[in-house]
């Protein structure tokens, strides 16, 4: 069978999603696309040669008796109610992150999937999905390097536009390892601070960067995330793990490496798109079967809502300097156990 998928949002992401699914992933067509757009929609289609109707508004797109899911790759704020009104058309959703843009706004999706009493949403959260992040969670689950003490982790783009602010630090950009770390450690948040270093001149003024968030977690597990998205080399992801008896590192994206002009060098990626590439495939491809089979797996709403609840605390740190909690209710056990 193959599955026909409505795309809201033609953007960056929105457009690759849409190759992903109609030129390499098995198991799918796009059907239908919509962005406020109306010329990146269409512009989309033919760039494409999609045969896939163009509609002026997202909620029509959800309405449409061919669409049977929905990927959600608009802009942030609009996603919480695209994804609501997906939920009670009884359609299985894909949405980016964040699934909505404050805590309550995912607690809203959580409680309307649980009425519904089915999963019909997973999250674009593709860490997890990450080979190399799987590779870490299977040394880290196996025991060689004993329990967790400390984590030390970077996310480094080379700029930002100036529409990037001190707050989407957090919500665009430290989102990733607030995820893919509960995730990897298999555990839940209780507090964070957030401290700036000296500032780089290479940063707007209005930038506070770099920026270091310090975790804490339930089990007592500290983490180091240094965020810097003015770095100028390159787009690099960092993690390393130390452990009881040993330490563990996240895996570099293979590269060629070459001697030449007295230098042995590796090449660094820039492009976020490039570097977990293989991972979106992997989450889109899950998200198919699994709508197909009838039981989604990935991220669930209450991983987007985790991490919102983690994300409104890092926000609250950035303004006060404090150490402020993080306090996640117990998880419903419609998510599971
Ligand atoms: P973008 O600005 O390039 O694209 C967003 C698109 O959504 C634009 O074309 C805009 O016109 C459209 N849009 C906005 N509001 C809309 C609405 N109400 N209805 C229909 N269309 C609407 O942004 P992007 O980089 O593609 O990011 C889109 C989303 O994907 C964001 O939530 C972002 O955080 C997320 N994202 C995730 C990853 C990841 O690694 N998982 C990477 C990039 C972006
Ligand atoms: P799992 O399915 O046993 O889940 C482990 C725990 O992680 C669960 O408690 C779950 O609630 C939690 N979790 C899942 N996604 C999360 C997220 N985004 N944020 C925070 N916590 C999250 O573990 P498994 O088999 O390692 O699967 C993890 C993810 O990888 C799933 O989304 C799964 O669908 C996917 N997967 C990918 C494969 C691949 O080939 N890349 C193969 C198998 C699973
Ligand atoms: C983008 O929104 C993402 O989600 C990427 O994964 C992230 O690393 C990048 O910095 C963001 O702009």
């Amino acid at each position: 069978m193959t599955l026909n998928i409505g795309v809201i949002g033609t953007g960056a992401i929105g457009r690759d999603h849409i190759r992903r699914c109609s030129k390499v992933l098995q198991g799918s067509r796009i059907v239908a696309v919509n962005d406020i757009n109306r010329d990146s929609a269409a512009n989309v289609v033919s760039e494409l040669q999609l045969d896939a109707q163009v509609y002026d508004n997202g909620h029509d797109l959800i309405r449409a008796a061919d669409v049977q899911a929905v990927l959600v790759t608009s802009w942030g704020p609009s996603h919480e109610e695209f994804v609501l009104a997906a939920i009670a058309a009884g359609k299985p959703v894909f949405c980016e992150k964040p699934l909505a843009v404050t805590a309550q706004g995912c607690k809203n999706i959580v409680e309307a999937e649980a009425k519904q009493g089915k999963r019909l949403v997973q999250v674009g959260f593709m860490r997890p999905y990450d080979q190399g992040y799987r590779a870490l969670k299977q040394v880290l689950t196996s025991g060689q390097i004993g329990e967790p003490l400390m984590l030390h982790c970077a996310h480094r783009n080379p700029t930002v536009g100036e529409a990037y602010t001190t707050d989407m630090a957090i919500t665009d950009t430290l989102i990733h390892e607030i995820d893919v770390l509960r995730w990897l450690l298999d555990d839940d948040y209780v507090s964070v601070q957030v401290v700036f270093p000296r500032k780089s001149s290479k940063a707007y003024s209005h930038l506070k960067d770099p920026q270091i968030v310090l975790l804490e977690t339930a089990k007592g597990t500290r983490i180091d995330v240094e965020i810097f998205v003015n770095c100028q080399y390159g787009y690099d992801i960092q993690c390393e793990i130390v452990g009881e008896s040993g330490i563990a590192k996240l895996p570099e994206p293979s590269s060629v490496q070459m001697r030449s002009g007295a230098k042995l060098s590796t090449e660094i990626l820039t492009d976020w798109k490039e570097r977990f590439i293989d991972a979106y495939d992997v989450e889109l491809q899950a998200f198919i079967n699994d709508v197909q089979t009838g039981k989604l797996t990935g991220p669930s709403a209450w991983d987007g809502y985790a991490a919102a609840v983690a994300a409104d605390a890092c926000i609250a740190a950035q303004l006060s300097g404090e150490i402020v909690p993080i306090r996640l209710p117990a998880r419903p056990d419609f998510y599971g156990k």
